[in-house]
């Protein structure tokens, strides 16, 4: 299946909203599939991320094959480690640490995951990622050793995107953090949407219906929530389809 890109630009193009679950390996355990994915195949969840900042070795790779046994939602690896790439989901973010100037996540990492991803069918998805303050310190900060960008710096946010875009990427994430205190705010989003061209994903610190939709209002096209489904399952309820 190499549909995943151009099936998120006609959702967009017919002014659909997409949504994300994220589900972090390290985090979730194989036996709570069966009824997690209940919740989420009634939901207006469209796609599934999966990775996390710290996940061993091929626990991802398990994951993954239970998840798609009991889901049709595409599933995409959202990758801390090149450790987490399988060929088991159908999609891989091929980020780019934009906000950073750590050259591991800016081309390191990628070369160092060409061996792996010759020999898959994984659709592969170029995208900016984008790290913005957000009132702590977050994992990714902290594994890659990198500064994120100044929520109050939105030309400086924008710059980024736009150049992101102009260098060939796909898709553009603006990521304040898993378990983010404050999500991105609705000002950042709009600039942001109004620079590019490209498919906008939001994620970080988004708990409720109401952070999702202002998301949306801004001009997010794919949100993406982790953290609020892992702690509390009933807030699928409130996005049933
Ligand atoms: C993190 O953007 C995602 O990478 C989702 O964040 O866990 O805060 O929903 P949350």
């Amino acid at each position: 299946m190499n549909s995943i890109y151009s099936d998120i630009q006609r959702s967009i193009l017919n002014n659909e909203k997409l949504l994300a679950v994220l589900i972090d390996p390290d985090k979730f355990s194989v036996e709570n599939v069966t009824s997690f994915f209940k919740k989420v195949n009634q939901s207006i969840a469209t796609h599934i991320f999966i990775g996390g900042s710290t996940v061993e070795d091929k626990v991802t790779e398990v994951l993954v094959s239970e998840i798609k046994k009991h889901t049709k939602r595409p599933v995409i690896i959202f990758p801390g480690d090149v450790s987490q790439i399988t060929d088991k989901a159908d999609a891989l973010l091929f980020l780019s640490l934009i906000s950073g100037r750590n050259p591991e996540y800016l081309i390191g990492k990628h070369i160092e995951s060409i061996p792996i991803l010759k020999n898959t069918n994984l659709e592969v998805l170029p995208t900016g990622y984008i790290l913005i303050e957000s009132g702590k310190q977050t994992a990714v900060e902290r594994v890659t050793k990198t500064q994120p960008i100044d929520r109050s710096n939105i030309q400086k946010i924008t710059d980024t995107a736009k150049a992101g875009e102009f260098l060939g990427m796909k898709l553009m994430y603006l990521e304040a953090g898993s378990g983010a205190l404050n999500p991105i705010t609705n000002k950042i989003i709009a600039k942001v949407k109004d620079e590019i061209q490209i498919p906008l994903i939001v994620g970080g610190g988004i708990k409720n219906i109401v952070q999702l939709e202002s998301a949306y209002n801004s001009g997010a096209d794919i949100v993406v929530i982790g953290t609020a489904f892992e702690q509390c399952e009933s807030f699928f309820d409130d996005l049933k389809k």
